[in-house]
C-alpha cells in the first residue's frame, strides 16, 4: 500500500529546504511525495535573495487536483508568503477535508527574509492554526504567535498552552534557539501532557531546512497512521541523524543530509 503525503510550500532552489527538502524526506521515509508551491525562491547557501508568489488561485487548484484524483493521507504547510496564500490553504483544507495536517510556522529565514508577508501573520494565525494537527513553532516564531517571551523551559510551556487555546491539536515548540549548552531541549503539548524530547546539540553550520525536514518526516509517519506523539519522537532521531550527517553545500549554511538512513 502506498502512502500518500503533500507539501504545500515554497521552492528552494538550492535544495536543501521548501518543497525540495519535503519531496527527499517523503522519499527517505518510502512515502509518494506531492507539491502545491507557493513561492518560488531565488537562494543559495548565503540566504534569499528574493522570493516570488504564486497567485492564490494556482495555489488552491495544485491542492485541488492531487486530493480530488490521488488523495492525501497526510499534509503539511512551510512558507506561504501571502495573505491570499494563506486564505487559499484555508479554503482548500476545509473544500477537500483534508486529514492529518502539520503547521511549520514558516515566517522569516535564517538571515532575517520575511517569508511570510507581515500583513499574512494574523490571518494565518487565526484561520491555519487552528485547523491544524500538529503545529512545530521554533522559540522565534512562538514569540511571534503569542506574544510571550521564551527564554527558558517554563516560558515554552506557557507558549505552548496558549498555541493550543488557539486550536492546534499539538504543539512542539522547537528549542534549538534557546541558549542550552550541549543539548536541544523540544517541548511537545499533547492532549494536556509536556513531553521533552532532548538530543545532545550537534556543532555545524550546516542546519539549512531543518525545521522543513523535521515537519516533513513527522508528515510523512501520520501519513502512515503512525500515532501522533510516535510520529514526533520518530521525526526527531530522523532529524538527529540528517544533522549529524549534514553537508558543506555552498559556502554559507549547507544542508541536512535527507537520505542518511539510505547512505
Ligand atoms: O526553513 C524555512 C524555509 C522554508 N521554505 C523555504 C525556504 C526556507 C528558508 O530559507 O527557503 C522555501
Amino acid at each position: 500500500m502506498v502512502h500518500k503525503a503533500l507539501s504545500i510550500a515554497g521552492s528552494d532552489n538550492s535544495g536543501g529546504a521548501g518543497i525540495q527538502a519535503d519531496l527527499k524526506v517523503f522519499s527517505a521515509f518510502g512515502v509518494y511525495g506531492m507539491s502545491a508551491i507557493t513561492s518560488i525562491t531565488v537562494q543559495d547557501s548565503l540566504g534569499v535573495k528574493s522570493s516570488h508568489p504564486v497567485p492564490a488561485d494556482i495555489v488552491f487548484r495544485q491542492i485541488q487536483s492531487v486530493a480530488e484524483d490521488i488523495g492525501v493521507d497526510a499534509f503539511k504547510t512551510g512558507m506561504l508568503q501571502t495573505e491570499e496564500n494563506v486564505l487559499a490553504v484555508y479554503q482548500a483544507v476545509k473544500d477537500f477535508k483534508l486529514k492529518n495536517f502539520v503547521v511549520d510556522t514558516v515566517i522569516k529565514s535564517k538571515n532575517g527574509t520575511f517569508l511570510l508577508d507581515k500583513n499574512a501573520v494574523e490571518t494565518f494565525i487565526k484561520k491555519i492554526i487552528p485547523v491544524c494537527d500538529v503545529v512545530t513553532p521554533n522559540t522565534d516564531e512562538a514569540e511571534v504567535i503569542t506574544g510571550i517571551r521564551i527564554r527558558n523551559i517554563q516560558q515554552m510551556k506557557k507558549a505552548a498552552v496558549e498555541i493550543s487555546k488557539i486550536g492546534a491539536k499539538t504543539v512542539i515548540i522547537k528549542g534549538g534557539h534557546l541558549p542550552l549548552k550541549d543539548k536541544v531541549v523540544d517541548l511537545v503539548y499533547h492532549k494536556g501532557d509536556f513531553l521533552f524530547l532532548e538530543y545532545p546539540l550537534v556543532k555545524t553550520k550546516n542546519t539549512h531546512g531543518t525545521g522543513c525536514t523535521f515537519s516533513a518526516a513527522i508528515t510523512a509517519c501520520l501519513s502512515k497512521s503512525i500515532e501522533t506523539v510516535k510520529s514526533i519522537r520518530i521525526a526527531r532521531a530522523y532529524v538527529q541523524g540528517a544533522i549529524e550527517n549534514s553537508l558543506s553545500t555552498g559556502k554559507g549554511t549547507g544542508s541536512l543530509n535527507h537520505l542518511w538512513t539510505v547512505l
